[in-house]
């Protein structure tokens, strides 16, 4: 009588170790669970329209968007490919942005405080895709994904269906 309870346990266990190398929300559905937005004023909302794939996507409105997706551990020689589609009435609207934490939980900037990898969505009325890998630094232990749009940005932008693979 015990088989099914220990095969139900094993079951848990493996897709358990699978989440922890994959984004919880990648795609907007749930809202801003596991995405936290920190703006002075709204920018970012999830909508119907900025749907790409499932019912709802992410929507930036203008300047000022400040999203922060879910920390993935990694570790040292491992590589972060972040994958999404992204639409823009114009450049730069939406920037993307890979972000890898230190041991002590701060972001590792360059000479310049800005992260290692960032990607600016270009102009396009049709969904387009993004893919960009990234050897993470040594003292990585963990990375996560930041959105922004630039200062003097205007115009709309639609983001949706994030991957973040660690391997
Ligand atoms: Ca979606």
């Amino acid at each position: 009588m015990n088989t099914p309870i220990t095969l139900a346990a094993a079951a848990l266990l493996a897709s358990t170790t699978l989440h922890a190398n994959q984004l919880t929300n990648p795609g907007f559905e749930s809202e801003f669970h596991e995405w936290k937005v920190q703006e002075k004023q709204p920018v970012s909302s999830v909508t119907q329209e900025a749907a790409r794939s499932g019912s709802s996507g992410l929507h930036l409105s203008g300047p000022g968007a400040r999203i922060e997706s879910e920390r993935l551990e990694i570790l040292p020689g491992q590589k972060a490919t972040l994958e999404f589609w992204a639409r823009a009435t114009a450049n730069g609207l939406g920037v993307v942005m890979l972000v890898p934490y230190g041991g002590n939980k701060r972001p590792i900037l360059n000479e310049k405080a800005n992260p290692p990898v960032i990607v600016v969505v270009k102009k396009s009325a049709e969904w387009v895709p993004y893919k960009v890998e990234f050897p993470s630094p040594e003292e990585a232990t963990s990375i996560g994904i930041w959105i922004r749009s630039w200062s003097r940005s205007k115009g709309e932008a639609d983001l949706d269906d994030f991957s973040l693979k660690i391997e």
